[in-house]
């Protein structure tokens, strides 16, 4: 077994962090545009309506809306064959209720599609990463409220069908298991808890919906095109028992669960003994109407995507440490980053056997990257042999689970290959890129784009498909 002779090296960004203009082309406010910056430490605030003395980081971020082309030539560059970005929701429907689409949303990515095409780079959309439409939010109450589903669909049908046959790949939501991973679901599922509230039901509710439109997108997906491969986006973050305990493995076990909750239904088609001893648990379970079970049933995806960072372990009296969503136990034996994630290569070899395990479909690594530092040097240049050494293991650990393990991967396109706006702090100079762009936490900066020594490492890895690791 070796990697695929057509596998899928890319990068992976998300327009709620890369894209910018957020009021050009009649593009109606997102989620995220009304999150206020968290810069050094302090904790991001949400608002209900964009301030004007407040720093937006979304509104600009690197501006991909003016630099698309600039920003595609250097993928090409890098040899990419594959690069996911996001659709903004609030672009094509700017309050997510309307009935006819925003056309110069829809030309925006026409244009870049375009781009795309003209170096021969598969697009790999994802239709909902973090940015649904903030009327959504204020005037429906998010994905509490079942109406989301039908908006969802009609906003999936206009881009199936507006861009068909110039996009094959998928990804319905961006880690949607990620709602039951921390107790503010705002990205996921546009939530913030009102008092006294019954969570577990919202939140169990919430998923369903989002799980219901995800089967939809799959069938309306497939209707519209039999070519489309639509995939489902979990974040993995794996879990090991602290000690040979069995109550540890126990806790392992569980807190993997709420993860599989979702992989569950996206891969089998309905609710697994997980997910109904979870309600269990809960003490509640999702409000369901005659027909959803044929619905999930009928809208499996044809493939598992998901990110993968770090991995925690699971025990008694751990110190806890904090991932992007997840927190979990401080692993005595990783290291970890700036930020405090625990750096598991071999975990990524881990993590693709035990979801090829389970649900037997091709995956796709769609995040995967460091977080750190970077230092200009007077020549312009930046030596980031740290993220170099990160991927390089990463990539040797995936290399190892499909030419030793035999698991059937698609692709591999780490996040935030250009620098850009970090979903969890709303920092700058938390940098994951092998293009490095010019814009500090005040959203001060020329926006200059310039290759990082990444930018050249990662350029050999794809052109000798992996063969430069072994
Ligand atoms: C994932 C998100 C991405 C991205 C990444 C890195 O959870 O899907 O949007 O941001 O994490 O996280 P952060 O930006 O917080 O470093």
């Amino acid at each position: 077994m070796e990697l695929r002779k057509d596998f899928l090296w890319g990068g992976a960004t998300a327009a709620n962090q890369y894209e910018g203009g957020y009021l050009e082309g009649g593009r109606g406010l997102s989620i995220n545009d009304v999150e206020k910056g968290a810069s050094h430490g302090v904790k991001r605030e949400i608002h209900d309506h964009v301030h004007p003395d407040a720093y937006y980081p979304s509104h600009e971020a690197v501006d991909f809306y003016h630099h698309y082309k600039e920003d595609i030539a250097l993928f090409a560059e890098m040899g990419f064959k594959c690069f996911r970005f996001s659709i903004a929701w609030s672009r094509i429907f700017p309050n997510g209720d309307e009935t006819e689409p925003n056309e110069a949303g829809l030309e925006f990515y026409d244009d870049v599609i375009g781009e795309l095409e003209k170096y021969g780079i598969e697009p790999l959309v994802t239709i909902n990463h973090y940015e649904m439409p903030l009327a959504l939010v204020q005037k429906y109450g998010a994905w509490r409220n079942r109406k989301l589903v039908e908006f969802f669909e009609r906003y999936c049908r206009v881009i199936f069908t507006h861009y068909k046959g110039r996009v094959r790949y998928w990804l319905t939501h961006n880690e949607i298991n990620a709602m039951f991973l921390s107790d503010r679901p705002y990205h996921q599922a546009g939530i913030i808890y009102e008092d006294g509230e019954n969570r577990s039901q919202t939140i169990l509710n919430a998923a369903h919906y989002m799980l219901l439109a995800s089967a939809r997108a799959v069938q309306i997906g497939h209707e519209t095109d039999p070519d489309n491969q639509i995939g489902c986006m979990l974040i993995y973050p794996l879990v090991y028992a602290a000690t040979c305990s069995p109550d540890d493995q126990i806790s392992a076990m569980k807190k993997l669960n709420k993860t599989y909750y979702f992989g569950d239904v996206h891969c089998r088609g309905y609710y697994s003994n997980v997910c109904t001893a979870m309600w269990q648990e809960m003490g509640a379970k999702p409000e369901m109407e005659p027909g959803d079970e044929e619905i999930l049933k009928n809208g499996t995806v044809d493939f598992v995507s998901f990110s993968y960072y770090f991995s925690s372990i699971e025990g008694k009296n751990l110190e806890i440490v904090t991932g992007n969503v997840a927190s979990g136990g401080k692993n005595p034996y990783l290291k970890a980053t700036q930020w405090g994630w625990q750096i598991d290569a071999l975990g990524l070899r881990t993590s693709l056997n035990y979801l090829y395990d389970r649900y037997q479909k091709p995956l796709f690594i769609v995040e995967n990257g460091m977080g750190a530092l970077d230092t200009v040097n007077e020549d312009g240049t930046i030596d980031d042999d740290y993220r170099i050494e990160y991927l390089e293991e990463h990539i040797r650990a995936m290399i190892d689970a499909v030419e030793l393990d035999h698991v059937d991967l698609m692709g591999y396109t780490p996040w935030g290959c250009i620098d850009l706006v970090s979903a969890g702090t709303g920092e700058m100079r938390k940098r994951y890129g092998f293009i490095y762009v010019d814009k500090d936490d005040e959203g001060k900066g020329t926006l200059n784009r310039s290759r990082k020594k990444s930018f050249f490492w990662y350029k050999n890895v794809i052109a000798t498909n992996g063969g430069c690791l072994r």
